[in-house]
């Protein structure tokens, strides 16, 4: 059995109150061991240790020694691979060849990514004219904020998080990280990695435990910390903003999505359905940028349709180390609950239900796990609930339309505005409509294909700001404008 302690100051450390929770295995609800819930005393010393990390060795290190760390973190990472693999799998079910593709490189990645993006960013500089003749120069200096919180959900729980992590180091700052109460394991292993790597003590901290009245706003509402950034649910990033409106903090959010798919009848159809299976399938449909909402040209509806449900009876539900499973089970029994919710609420609601919706029977060994069934729909109206609200489950709704203008409308007819994804082989209509699309991140005949150099981010109730490649500096960086009057 492993015991997940908080990472403080460079050692790990229980609760002082002895106060703990389960952390649990969705594939068969087995127990994998105790998390210490952190209360306010350490929640305090590993803000304390970060800030005092500031003015250590750390604080020190010129950027290209800490792009040089940053590297050995991402090394090290690679090198106990399948550790973390192990770790990710246990505490979310996914299958190992989702997670050993996506999760875990993906986790190393983030580290070598931004730091050196970073160290390659130009600072501005304008030369500007005086009534003495002489001018002056403005030189834009960019310094770190501070102490970061990092707020993470347990989707993606090591790649989620190192995409904070890792700018955030790159800048400067130190961090106190809360993982997800349901995904402790990859982000208390990393502590491990940063002491092998000698990053020094105080720079990365963890601490578990929930959100309110909990590890997540005891860190929230911390005084000395400078910065929040978040990814998770609308409802809490709301919750968090509060939190950060005392003291004035800088906030960086990246929130939930219902996301349109846009087939067009001019599309490839088989590499639409690939993606279109991909983006509402993988790690069990929970993932921000999945697509819940699919409209298809009517002229090739019933074929999209029929080829959608051939590919979701084939897919493979199974535990994470077989080799041929590529659907694990939701994250957890309580996650279940709100899917199986919604898969009831489409029935309620009129829709015809194409495929799946239920709860399936994996055998006496499985089923107590947190398995549900990928489940496609027709038929509902545009304003069901199932059409407006995220489930974040494997579950999609597909509905034909006529015309490029009704599927732009009924796409971003949404609060929120993550992603997209766009299927036509028409380049020029697919610009035209990317353009309009009311979303931070649109696809054209593809689907989370990612460059890290590129912004990351939601409109409307997807998020606040953009992080990823140099997007991020505005929110891990203080800038100062030098003025030298010559
Ligand atoms: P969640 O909002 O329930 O939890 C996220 C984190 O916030 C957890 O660590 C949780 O303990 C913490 N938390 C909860 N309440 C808090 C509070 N009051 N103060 C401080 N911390 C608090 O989200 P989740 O269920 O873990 O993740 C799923 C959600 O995340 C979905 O809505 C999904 O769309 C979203 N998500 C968004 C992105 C993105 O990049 N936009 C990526 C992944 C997931
Ligand atoms: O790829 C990324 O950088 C990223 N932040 C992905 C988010 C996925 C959401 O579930």
């Amino acid at each position: 059995m492993k015991e997940f302690k908080h990472f403080i100051n460079g050692e790990y450390v229980a609760s002082a109150s002895g106060k703990t929770f389960e952390n649990r295995c969705p594939v068969d609800n087995s127990l994998i061991g105790p998390v210490h819930e952190a209360g306010e005393a350490e929640v305090d010393a590993a803000v304390r240790a970060a800030k005092a990390a500031l003015k250590g060795p750390w604080g020190k290190l010129t950027q290209a020694q800490r792009t040089e760390l940053l590297n050995k973190v991402a090394d090290r990472i690679n090198e106990r691979f399948d550790e973390f693999l192990e770790a990710e799998c246990l505490d979310t079910g996914k299958p190992r060849s989702i997670a050993s593709h996506i999760d875990i490189p993906r986790g190393a990645a983030n580290f070598k990514a931004f730091s050196e993006t970073l160290a390659n960013h130009p600072t501005e500089g304008f030369r500007m004219d005086t009534p003495d003749g002489k001018g002056a120069l403005n030189v834009g200096h960019r310094t770190p904020k501070g102490v970061i919180a990092v707020i993470s959900p347990w989707n993606l729980p090591l790649l989620l998080m190192t995409f904070k992590v890792g700018p955030a180091l790159a800048c400067g700052n130190t961090v106190v990280v809360k993982p997800s109460e349901e995904t402790p394991a990859t982000t208390t292993l990393l502590g491990e990695v940063m002491n092998e790597c000698g990053v020094p003590a105080g720079v990365f901290n963890v601490v578990h435990g929930f959100g309110p009245n909990s590890a997540g706003e005891f860190l929230t509402t911390h005084k000395d910390v400078a910065a929040i950034t978040f990814t998770g649910e609308t409802r809490t990033g709301e919750a968090i903003m509060r939190a950060a409106s005392v003291g004035l903090r800088n906030i960086s959010m990246e929130c939930g999505g219902k996301n349109p798919g846009l087939v067009f009848a001019d599309c490839d159809i088989e590499k639409a359905v690939e993606g279109t299976m991909r983006s509402a399938f993988v790690n069990c449909g929970q993932v921000c940028l999945g697509t819940e909402r699919v409209y298809v040209e009517r002229p090739i509806f019933e074929k999209f349709l029929s080829r959608m449900k051939e590919e979701v009876a084939k897919l493979k539900l199974g535990r994470p180390e077989d080799k041929d499973a590529n659907f694990g089970p939701l994250v957890s029994l309580e996650h279940r609950e709100k899917v199986k919710y919604y898969y009831d609420l489409a029935r309620e609601e009129g829709a015809t239900v194409e495929i799946g919706g239920g709860i399936p029977d994996m055998g006496a060994e499985l089923n107590d796990g947190a398995w549900i069934e990928p489940t496609i729909w027709t038929g509902l109206s545009d304003d069901a609930r199932v059409i407006r609200e995220e489930i974040f489950g494997p579950c999609c709704h597909i509905r034909p339309f006529d015309t490029e203008e009704e599927v732009i409308e009924l796409a971003n007819d949404t609060d929120y505005g993550l992603a997209c994804a766009i299927w036509t082989e028409n380049s020029a209509r697919a610009v035209r409509v990317a353009e309009q699309m009311e979303v931070g991140l649109a696809w054209v005949n593809s689907w989370f294909l990612r460059d890290l150099r590129t912004s990351f981010g939601g409109a409307k109730q997807s998020g606040i700001g953009r992080e990823g490649g140099v997007h991020g500096l505005e929110f891990y960086t203080e800038t100062k404008n030098i003025c030298i009057k010559l």
